[in-house]
């Protein structure tokens, strides 16, 4: 047994992280244009590289720069979308998955019509994948809601955000149906603990007494109940289709075998596991819930939330897999950083640059696990290495790293097809440079394809293609047989 002949071998980006034109074609600023990037920060400090205050987002208002807001500019989808899905095409992509920014079609997000100029650009560009014959994956929501909203409603803390979601979604679906197929709700929700703004809206001085980690729970909820109602909404709406959730899988292993760790392990493992068990399942996990109650922390729920959250459940469960950590109840343990997470260091794995240690055997636990408990067919829709990259005299990228990196990663995940899992689809992160989500750096590179930037916007933008690019077409050819 191996990969499934339709398996939809691809990549992944974010409007925000790729396309740039942040004040063109009518677009409003979303929370994204309001990332800074640090020079002088640590980049293996992620709170300090994704903090944000009132006081950075009013001084970001009222800027026009793009140096030091990086993704302002991403690597300029916005007008290169027809080379890079040329590129994809010649890699033999049979999926690619991106987001719609939502302040491309509603400035604000509260507007009564959509901007038709925002809905030009994404008709053009999934008509053009409709003519290379590539499958779009659309995240409705990839940390980009409008700035305006979390000025006015603290984020999705606030109930009448899902409304206004609500209206985005409809237009989404009744514009983009006929070219879409596959949909994704929230980007990683679970990280609305981890970066509340990014990922929610979610401003820490609008907390108020209610205090930050309830708001994000709240928001959690408020997600729980719009992925519901746009579940509904698409079936409604697009024959066809289907709906899938997407988690940061968190894998995480006991330090040692003292059952203390395994307890303090199994606990960050359910935290983990809660946002994804709500959307399959329908229902909040009991002991999270009495846990959430406990420390006052358990979200507002209006009646017919739970129904909702019921009947409308996803259709398959997709997530990102870079990296794995270990959970210790000692506090000397020696701690890596790792997607947006600190966790303690496992001694059996080598790291990145950036503190993330690479395990594809985690892979392959992951897709058991999951598949195990969901019983829903899985898509990896991000996964990758994030590596500074040398540009040779003559252009080259010789980027073998990167190759062995997706090689281990490969044979897990095929390890784990055999094994029985029903894995849909694979796309990379990302499959041409882009600006780190956590980071806001360009030096951070996980692509097949070179962009000619770095991190303060200096450069031509052209594209290359790095060794792993033929690599990576050579791997789809063959429906991931050839990993040589
Ligand atoms: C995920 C996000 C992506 C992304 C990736 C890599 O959490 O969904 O948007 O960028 O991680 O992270 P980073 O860009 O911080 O290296």
């Amino acid at each position: 047994m191996s990969f499934p002949k339709n398996f939809l071998w691809g990549g992944a980006v974010a409007a925000n992280q790729v396309e740039g034109a942040w004040n063109i074609g009518g677009k409003g600023l979303s929370v994204a244009d309001v990332a800074a990037y640090k020079p002088n920060v640590d980049v293996k400090d992620y709170k300090a590289s994704t903090a944000v205050s009132l006081e950075n987002i009013k001084k970001a208002m009222a800027d026009e720069d793009t140096v030091y807001y990086p993704k302002r500019r991403g690597i300029d989808f916005y007008h290169h979308y027809k080379e890079d899905l040329a590129l994809f095409a010649e890699m033999g992509f049979k999926a690619f998955r991106l987001s719609i920014a939502w302040t491309r079609l509603f400035p604000t997000g509260e507007e009564e019509l959509p901007n038709e100029e925002g809905l030009a650009f994404y008709e053009a560009v999934f008509r053009e994948m409709q003519r290379l014959h590539i499958e779009p994956i659309v995240t409705l929501s990839h940390y980009e809601m409008p700035l305006a909203l979390a000025l006015k409603y603290n984020g999705w803390t606030d109930r009448r955000v899902i409304d206004l979601f609500e209206r985005f979604c409809r237009v989404c679906f009744e514009r983009f149906g006929k070219y879409v197929k596959y949909w994704l709700n929230f980007n990683e929700i679970d990280s609305i603990i981890r970066h509340s703004f990014i990922t929610a809206g979610i401003i820490p001085e609008y907390c108020g007494e209610r205090g930050e980690l309830a708001c994000c729970y709240q928001a959690a909820h408020n997600q729980f109940v719009a992925g519901a109602r746009v579940t509904k909404l698409m079936r409604e709406l697009v024959d066809g289709a289907k709906m899938g959730l997407m988690l940061t899988k968190l894998t995480t292993y006991p330090r040692t075998c003292a059952p203390e760790d395994v307890a303090a392990t199994q606990k960050k493992n359910l935290e983990n596991l809660f946002y994804a068990d709500v959307q399959v399942f329908g229902e909040y996990p009991a002991l999270i819930l009495q846990d959430l109650k406990r420390r006052g922390l358990a979200p507002c729920m209006e009646p017919g939330d739970l129904d909702l959250i019921r009947k409308y459940t996803v259709d398959f469960v997709s997530f990102s897999y870079y990296m794995t950590m270990t959970e210790s109840v000692d506090p000397n343990a020696e701690r890596t950083p790792g997607n947006t997470v600190l966790g303690v260091k496992n001694p059996y794995l080598p790291s990145s640059e950036w503190g993330w240690q690479v395990d594809p055997t985690g892979l392959r636990i992951s897709l058991i696990e999951l598949y195990d408990r969901y019983r829903k067919p899985l898509f990896i829709v991000e996964n990758g290495l994030g590596m500074r990259d040398t540009v040779e005299e003559d252009g080259s990228i010789h980027d073998a790293y990167r190759i062995d990196y997706f090689r281990s990663h490969f044979r897990a995940m095929k390890e784990a097809v055999e094994e029985g899992v029903e894995l849909m689809g694979y796309t990379s992160w990302a499959p041409i440079d882009l600006v780190s989500a956590g980071t806001n750096q360009m030096s951070k590179r996980y692509g097949f394809i070179y962009v000619d930037q770095d991190d303060l916007g200096n450069g031509s933008l052209a594209r290359t293609r790095k060794d792993s690019f033929y690599w990576y077409k050579k791997v789809i050819e063959s429906n991931g047989e050839d990993l040589t």
